[in-house]
């Protein structure tokens, strides 16, 4: 029986368009899902839209629009992201569907006969932006550190849900690795805020009216954020469907770092209240800046997922986005370096490798290679980067993938440059055959690994590889058809 894979990503606000950050987030996940499948895993991939709560109500209002109508608006705008991006999710889950409020409402049921939940007075501070209840400590010149923008100060009926009381068992299963939170930073920080002590949190809210409805008790809404990270059950239709039964726990929930404490903390004890298994793996991933400054609508400076896409293609800008820093670290975008690492690692890079050696083996062999076994040296070689690539691929770390990739691109360059196949093809060498052979499995275990990152690409090339090797590239008129894979651009 195959091994199940259950990967998740964050279900953002439906208050606007995607923008890089959240195409990086799902991007990462599309990519670990295809690997996935290749290993032979069964795999089942969420994407979704967190359309309840303050934040939306608000930019419904300021769009002079109901709220329901706004998000159906925004969500189709997600859609057409990712299909651009060619993300294959399984499912797209939106928290105004029936599947997930009767979900919730299942979850709720569950957790109000628990005693983890009582009324209580919430006076305090709150970021809308990020529908956080914040202390006076969090903030950073009086502001959320997030969304640098004051948050506003409320005071209402809530109720509570006993945070506190599963703290200790959290601890223990991060610390004996239960549950994982990678990188190492991120799981120390969660630690850190379990040492230090946090309070209880809301689980309702009184002035909110665009949510689902709290059962039993009246004038109050289920609080966003407990609904949201609901999604990665109702996405596999909790609690009855046998869907559910087969992938959950998640193998992976793929966040950012602003919202490591909801999924690390709060969402496992809201499981743990209830007795529903923990998520096996939480991975944090970094912010990026662009051109060193924080991303915003203010600032201007929002990259839009679509314009990169129609400027680099699909898979390229799939490319782009991921090879810029490793995704546990924090890092800065710089839109006009684009096109030079388009051009160095895509046209130039493997691009120029698999067209110089389609070239030679239609030219020298008409497509027609023989058996022989291959170079020693490239043997090597192609065993050292499966074994890093694989170790970095199960660890989720991409960035360290494509560089094991590329790694292994300027060594098979090098080989072409020190075996000179245009030399032995003048002197008629026999040695040519081994050469050619050599070159084309490596172009085929290079094709193998960067699938998951840029699929139509691979795919035109498998096609390609195929033809060749019926004979079928030479034309009539002594031309052959072109391998073409990322033309060069023009540079900023
Ligand atoms: O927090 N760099 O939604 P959200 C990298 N609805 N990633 C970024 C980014 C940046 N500059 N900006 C945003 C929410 N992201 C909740 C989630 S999940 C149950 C509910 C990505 O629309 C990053 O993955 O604010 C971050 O965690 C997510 O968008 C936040 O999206």
């Amino acid at each position: 029986m195959k091994n199940k894979f259950y990967l998740t990503t964050p279900i953002y606000y439906a208050i606007s368009k995607p923008h890089i950050g959240h195409a990086f987030a799902t991007l990462y996940a599309d990519i670990i899902a295809r690997y996935q499948k290749l290993q032979n895993r069964k795999v089942f991939f969420t994407a979704g839209a967190d359309e309840h709560g303050s934040i939306v109500e608000k930019k419904a209002r300021q769009a002079n629009k109901n709220p329901q109508e706004f998000v159906d608006e925004i969500a189709l705008l997600y859609l057409k992201a990712w299909r651009a991006l060619e993300i294959q999710y399984d499912v797209f889950i939106r928290t105004t569907s029936k599947q997930h409020k009767k979900g919730v409402l299942n979850f709720i049921e569950q957790l109000y006969r628990t005693n983890d939940i009582y009324p209580g007075l919430y006076e305090g501070l709150y970021c809308i932006n990020c529908e956080n209840f914040l202390t006076e400590k969090e903030l950073v010149n009086g502001l959320c550190p997030d969304h640098l923008k004051p948050p506003q100060k409320i005071k209402e009926k809530n109720y509570f849900f006993r945070l506190q009381k599963y703290l200790p068992l959290i601890k223990e299963k991060i610390l004996n690795q239960e549950l994982k939170i990678i990188p190492k930073s991120r799981r120390n920080e969660i630690l850190n805020i379990i040492e230090n002590g946090i309070p209880d949190f809301s689980i309702s809210r009184e002035k909110v009216k665009w949510g689902i409805p709290f059962p039993y008790i009246d004038g109050q809404t289920i609080y966003v954020w407990v609904e949201a990270l609901i999604n990665y059950l109702t996405a596999l239709g909790f609690p009855n469907n046998k869907r559910f039964k087969e992938f959950w726990p998640s193998d992976l929930h793929i966040i950012g770092a602003d919202i490591n404490k909801f999924h690390s903390i709060f969402w496992p004890a809201l499981l743990l209240s209830i007795g529903t298994a923990l998520p096996k793996t939480i991975f944090v991933h970094g912010f990026f800046t662009i051109n060193g400054q924080k991303m915003s609508k203010t600032l201007g400076n929002i990259i839009d997922p679509m314009t990169l896409v129609s400027k680099f293609g699909a898979d390229a800008t799939r490319y782009l986005l991921v090879s810029q820093f490793p995704a546990s670290e924090h890092g800065d975008i710089k839109e006009s370096d684009f096109s030079l690492k388009y051009n160095t690692d895509l046209a130039n890079g493997i691009g120029n490798l698999l067209e110089r050696i389609t070239t030679m083996i239609i030219d020298y062999k008409n497509g027609f290679l023989k058996k022989t076994n291959f170079d020693k040296n490239i043997i090597d070689s192609v065993q050292k980067t499966e074994k890093d690539y694989f170790k970095h691929m199960e660890n989720y770390e991409l960035f360290y993938s494509l560089q094991d990739v590329f790694l292994f691109i300027k060594t098979l360059d090098q080989y072409i440059e020190l075996q000179k196949p245009w030399v032995l093809n003048k002197n008629q060498d026999t040695r040519i055959d081994k050469v050619l052979a050599t070159l084309l499995w490596g172009a085929e275990k290079i094709i193998s690994w960067l699938e998951p990152f840029i699929p139509s690409k691979t795919l035109i090339v498998k096609n390609y590889l195929f033809k060749m090797k019926k004979g079928k590239l030479k034309l009539s008129d002594g031309k052959r058809v072109r391998l073409n894979l990322f033309p060069r651009i023009k540079e900023e």
